[in-house]
Order: structure tokens, then C-alpha cells, then sequence
């Protein structure tokens, strides 16, 4: 299993925010964490390939948005915010080098933190930042190899996968108040505690789920329910409008 990440970028105070105000981001504080995000994904048994950010890139740690990697060939996205177009390039180089590439064309635009697959389908929020010409090539692009995809309704959140996370094919982690869970049609849906919107983003890997350590109610339900929980902390990199998946792309 291999996991693309990147390093926190010194202007990520100039990320883009949609739903968040504007608070200071404790740089150091937000590099060891993202340290202890990785350390977490290798103890799950990934290999770690590492790029490098820069002050071009505020929102380069996010690499999730820059690639959707299927399991027939990786499909370099294009991000709804204008800004964040300088990070395709790298993530294109280091993808390509162990995966055939598609491309989103303008006048598309798709984030990949939009995108939500359950085995053979896909879904896709109907976000700001995944317009209907990206969202239309992605169809294209994943129809020919047999997927299906379907655009979800979302409600002030920023990407779908803001509101929901897989966790397993039949399970599914949502805040219901921002995408209604129904409509991935699967056998369970777990709402995250009403105090906690934030933590439906999580990231399951192999069985074990990464979840906010901000989120003490989320990791107490899932466990009760006899998920093995990896709580990682993102205090930091949530101000940011940042959550678990966002910080790699991962693929065997
Ligand atoms: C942005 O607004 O693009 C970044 N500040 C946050 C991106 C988070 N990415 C994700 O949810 N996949």
C-alpha cells in the first residue's frame, strides 16, 4: 500500500477558507501532527511517497483534491479553487510513475475530496468546487471502466466527504445534517454526535479507522460499535477546513 502525502506549507495561513473564519494556525503545532498522521498510516502498512510544499502552495498538504486514484489508473483532478492548480503538476509527476494517468479538462473543475467510492461506485458532491463539465468527464472517464456515478446534494459543508466517510462497503459515517446518508443506499448508516459535525471525515484503512482525536464522542460510538479506532490529532490543519482523508492519497 502506498500513501502520497506533502508537507505543511509556511503560508498555509493563506489557505482557502469557505465555511471557517479566519483563525491563527500554529505552524509547528500543525507539522507534528501531520508527523503523527503519517506515522499512523505507516503503522498501517503504508509505504510513505513524500512532496515536498512551498509558499506557492498554502493548501499543498490537502494532496487528497489533486488526484482520484482508481484501480485501473489515477485521474489528475482540478480543483475548484484557482489557487490550488499549482500543486497538480507534482502530484501528476509522482502518481505517473506507478499508475496510467487521465486528466479533468477545463472548463472542469473537481476536488477529490468531493469523491466518495463504494466499491464499483462512485459519488460525487455537487460542492462549489466540482462543477458539472468535471463531473461529467469523471462519469466519462470511470463509466468506460465500469463504475457508476452519481451526484449528492450537499448542504453547508465544503466537500462531500466533509459530511460522509466510508466505512466499510456496507457502512457508512455521516453528519446527516449535511448530506442525507440515503442516498449511498447501504445496510448502515452511524451519525456522528451532534456536538462533533466536523468528524464524519474519517479515513479507513484496512478495518482500522483514523479519526479526529478532537472528536472523543465519534471515536467512543465507533468503538462501541467494534471499530479499531486510530485517533490522530488535527487540530491545526481542521482550521484550515482540513480533515483525515484530505492529508494523502492511497492506493495498493
Ligand atoms: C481548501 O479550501 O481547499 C482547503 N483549505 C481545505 C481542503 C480540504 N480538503 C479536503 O477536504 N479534501
Amino acid at each position: 500500500m502506498f500513501a502520497l502525502v506533502r508537507d505543511i506549507s509556511e503560508d498555509i495561513s493563506h489557505c482557502e477558507l469557505t465555511h471557517l473564519d479566519r483563525v491563527p494556525i500554529d505552524l509547528g503545532l500543525a507539522r507534528a501532527q501531520h508527523e503523527g498522521y503519517v506515522g499512523a498510516l505507516k503503522g498501517l502498512g503504508c509505504t510513505i511517497l513524500a512532496l515536498e510544499s512551498g509558499p506557492e502552495m498554502p493548501d499543498g498538504v490537502f494532496v487528497e483534491d489533486a488526484a482520484l486514484v482508481l484501480d485501473e489508473l489515477g485521474i489528475i483532478t482540478r480543483p475548484g479553487a484557482g489557487s490550488r492548480r499549482t500543486e497538480l503538476d507534482s502530484v501528476a509527476a509522482a502518481l505517473g510513475q506507478h499508475m496510467e494517468l487521465a486528466r479533468i479538462e477545463p472548463p472542469g473543475t473537481l476536488d477529490g475530496g468531493d469523491i466518495l467510492r463504494i466499491g464499483r461506485r462512485l459519488f460525487v458532491g455537487g460542492s462549489s468546487r466540482s462543477n458539472l463539465a468535471g463531473r461529467e468527464q469523471l462519469a466519462d472517464i470511470a463509466g468506460r471502466l465500469g463504475y457508476t456515478m452519481q451526484t449528492v446534494d450537499l448542504v453547508d459543508c465544503l466537500h462531500l466527504k466533509s459530511a460522509c466517510s466510508v466505512i466499510d462497503r456496507d457502512t457508512i459515517l455521516a453528519n446527516q445534517h449535511w448530506v442525507d446518508p440515503t442516498v449511498f443506499d447501504v445496510p448502515e448508516v452511524i451519525h456522528v454526535p451532534e456536538e462533533e459535525p466536523f468528524a464524519a471525515n474519517i479515513l479507513a484503512i484496512e478495518g482500522r479507522l483514523l479519526v479526529s482525536a478532537e472528536a472523543p464522542g465519534t471515536i467512543s460510538l465507533l468503538e462501541s460499535r467494534g471499530h479499531e479506532v486510530v485517533p490522530v490529532a488535527n487540530s491545526e490543519l481542521a482550521k484550515a477546513e482540513g480533515g483525515l482523508t484530505c492529508c494523502s492519497i492511497i492506493w495498493k
